[in-house]
């Protein structure tokens, strides 16, 4: 099938509420399927310990997920590797027997699409693990090997000391990078893509975008179109994106911009409201309209540390922080754990375990994780309206995001003390939260935000 060069993203992808799950430290759901050294459930997490998370424990969350507003899951790495993460893949056809293998996928991917809930797979495609069986023949039988070539290795054999004398990820050599100029290797690595797709999954995240030629990055994203046009092609980027979308080769990336500025004026307070404004308004005009509407908006992955921690502790602002990515264009993110006030620091801390005692959990932060994805369902103009700044001053700001059939307003305080900010001049606003009635000024509590409906 010929792929259109204009094909939009996919139409779902707006109206989705995603939900980041780490699998090894989700949920366990079958404990038969432990590595022998898993650590306890509860204990802080080290680069190398497995605690025995599955994707049975994901399949029996989905209630708790709905409950939550979730519609769309991004899972890290779940084929077969060696390490807790994943990023190594060893067989990139089958699921990890140690999350339960491929029935447990298959019957998580069952179970989640009746429920209307879709699955987005982490790709790795620019490396695999040492313990790949094509790069332990090129070990072994050196250039003999017919997989010789799909590396980029530098004597006889790979050697990993006291320097690794073949192509790998960052210097990891653990991490053996594939050839991705050998023919082979692409075709190879495009079958996956293909294999996955007819399994059923909904998408895929490309995990380090920036490090693969364009080109194949592009014969990706077609692969997926031509098996689901209405697949979504989610790009791990963390500078600007705007050359992949120029090309076609990514429906959206995982914005780590806007998480930077609502870092900056949210948890540091390093910018104030102007400022993080005009950065936001420059991001959106660096990015095609329709990309600005399929990026995955985030707060935290398992690759940075978590915005509570990185807000001293203070989850009224993770809600301000969630508050604003539910009001604004893309699909919001929740990174496991951050709805139920989650810590962590840098990796390995902010994987740690889901906690599953309630008592455990911040449960304000939670309900309002689960108000902010009712507003974003309710209310199309949060899913679809374009976006007008209306205000910015001190620590306060405004934007409408508007329909021709309705408009809401979005104000949000990160100051200590009032804020009084601007409605549009015309017409009277409806707290969607409160029901109370608001024209013109607008105040705005210390640390809190307000979602408003025009007319009431
Ligand atoms: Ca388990």
């Amino acid at each position: 099938m010929e792929v259109s060069p204009i094909l939009p993203p996919p139409d779902w992808v707006p109206d989705s509420v995603f939900y980041q799950i780490f699998p090894d430290r989700f949920r366990n759901g079958d404990p038969t399927t432990d590595p022998p050294d898993a650590r306890p459930w509860g204990e802080l997490p080290t680069h190398r310990s497995f605690f025995g998370g599955d994707l049975i424990g994901v399949r029996e969350a989905l209630p708790y997920l709905e409950d939550l507003g979730v519609n769309a899951l991004y899972l890290t790495p779940i084929f077969t590797g060696s390490t807790n993460h994943r990023y190594d893949g060893e067989d990139y056809f089958h699921v990890d027997p140690a999350i339960g293998g491929d029935a447990a996928f298959g019957s998580l991917l069952g179970v989640a699409h009746h429920r209307g809930v879709r699955v987005v797979l982490d790709g790795v495609f620019n490396h695999c693990g040492r313990g790949h069986p094509f790069f332990q023949d090129a070990a072994l039988r050196g250039r003999r090997s017919p997989y010789w070539d799909w590396f980029t290795i530098h004597g006889d054999r790979p050697e990993a000391d006291p320097e690794p004398n073949y192509a790998c990820w960052a210097g990891h050599a653990s991490l053996p990078e594939w050839n991705l100029d050998y023919p082979p290797v692409r075709e190879y690595l495009l079958s996956v893509v293909r294999h996955w797709m007819r399994e059923g999954i909904d998408g895929w995240r490309l995990d380090t975008v920036e490090y693969l030629p364009p080109d194949f990055v592009r014969a990706v994203y077609q692969t997926v179109k031509e098996e689901n046009p209405e697949a979504y092609v989610l790009g791990e980027v963390m500078g600007l994106g705007t050359s992949w979308f120029r090309h076609k080769a990514l429906d959206g990336v995982m914005h780590y911009k806007l998480r930077e500025g609502l870092v900056r004026f949210i948890a540091e307070g390093s910018w104030d409201a102007p400022r993080f404004a005009r950065y936001l308004r420059s991001l959106w005009a660096s990015y095609p309209l329709e990309a600005n509407y399929a990026c995955y908006t985030l707060l935290g992955s398992h690759d940075v540390p978590r915005f509570r921690t990185l807000c001293g502790g203070d989850t009224r602002k993770v809600a301000l922080g969630a508050a604003f990515l539910f009001a604004y264009p893309g699909a919001p993110a929740t990174y496991y754990g951050d709805e139920v006030g989650l810590e962590g620091g840098e990796d390995p801390d902010c994987r740690r375990t889901f906690p599953w005692d309630e008592r455990a959990w911040n449960p304000d932060l939670r309900a309002t994780f689960r108000t902010l994805a009712r507003l974003r369902r309710e209310e199309p103009a949060l899913r679809r309206g374009d976006v007008r700044w209306l205000y910015a001053e001190g620590r306060a700001l405004v934007l409408v995001r508007r329909l021709p059939e309705a408009e809401v307003a979005f104000a949000l305080n990160a100051g200590e003390g009032e804020a009084v900010a601007n409605l549009p001049p015309n017409g009277r606003w409806t707290d969607l939260l409160t029901g109370e009635g608001e024209t013109g000024k607008l105040p705005v509590p210390e640390v809190s935000f307000r979602y408003l409906k025009r007319g009431g």
